[in-house]
């Protein structure tokens, strides 16, 4: 893995299933980057039925927003839990208020969003299995499971989300455009966002990664 020049703090932005978990595995890979996922902190919360799971989960079931302030705080943690390495936020921020308390708390400079169109994701979502307490994900047809329904690493059961219901993506879909869309909007205005178009990953990947390499030291 290439190490990074002084302070990677990133964002990836991209609707539901544009590939912000895939991209965000293969950036790991290559660099020294600590991925943090919004959707798996809270995923792997709910199976474990802590007291935020519990809370959560229903917002997450219907495929509704999580409260602004119950998101700050959790991922205000886990990023001052990670110091001085390099981190890729993945699920947050999802709103504008969310990105303007990062912004006074932990200044983002580099944003990956991610275009792929409508069609494409609704195929994708149909095809997701995942494996809950790492946040692997895997998808039928493409970087599927070698054995089917298990967990690559593990051998633990692969399961399908709630949330991937084709009404409760739609409602998700509607969401991100409402209160997301606004998020890509207020880092364009800052000059650090940068588009990635594409209906796979592979055919999105070398330049993310030639991107990302800008960045290294
Ligand atoms: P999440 O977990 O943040 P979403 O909706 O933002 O959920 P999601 O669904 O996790 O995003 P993704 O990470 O963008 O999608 O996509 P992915 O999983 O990598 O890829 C999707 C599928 O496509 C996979 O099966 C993958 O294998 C496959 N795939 C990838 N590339 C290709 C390709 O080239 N070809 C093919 N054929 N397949 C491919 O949030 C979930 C919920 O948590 C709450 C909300 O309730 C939210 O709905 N939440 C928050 N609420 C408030 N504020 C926040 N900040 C919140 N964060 C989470
Ligand atoms: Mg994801």
């Amino acid at each position: 893995r290439r190490a990074i020049g002084a302070a990677f703090r990133a964002v990836i932005l991209g609707a539901p299933a544009s590939g912000k978990g895939t991209v965000s595995s293969r950036i790991v890979k290559s660099f020294d980057v600590t991925h943090v996922s919004s959707g798996d902190i809270l995923r792997r919360h709910i199976m474990q039925k802590t007291e935020l799971g519990l809370e959560v989960s229903k917002y997450l079931s219907k495929g509704d927003l999580v409260p602004d302030e119950t998101m700050i705080v959790l991922i205000g943690k886990e990023v001052e839990s990670l110091d001085k390495k390099n981190w890729l936020l993945d699920g947050f921020p999802r709103t504008v208020a969310q990105a303007e308390r990062l912004q006074q708390l932990y200044p983002v400079n580099i944003v990956i969003n991610l275009v792929v169109p409508h069609d494409v994701i609704l195929k994708r979502v149909e095809g997701r299995w995942v494996h809950l307490p790492s946040g692997r994900v895997y998808n039928i047809g493409f970087n599927e499971p070698k054995v089917s329904g298990k967990d690559d690493v593990t051998g633990e059961p692969l399961v399908q989300r709630p949330d991937d219901k084709r009404e409760v993506v739609e409602r998700r879909l509607n969401d991100y455009a409402k209160n997301t869309e606004p998020v890509i909007e207020y880092y364009r205005k800052t000059g650090i966002l940068s588009d990635f178009h594409g209906s796979t990953t592979d055919e999105m990947w070398p330049s993310i990664k030639d991107y990302v390499a800008k960045f290294t030291s």
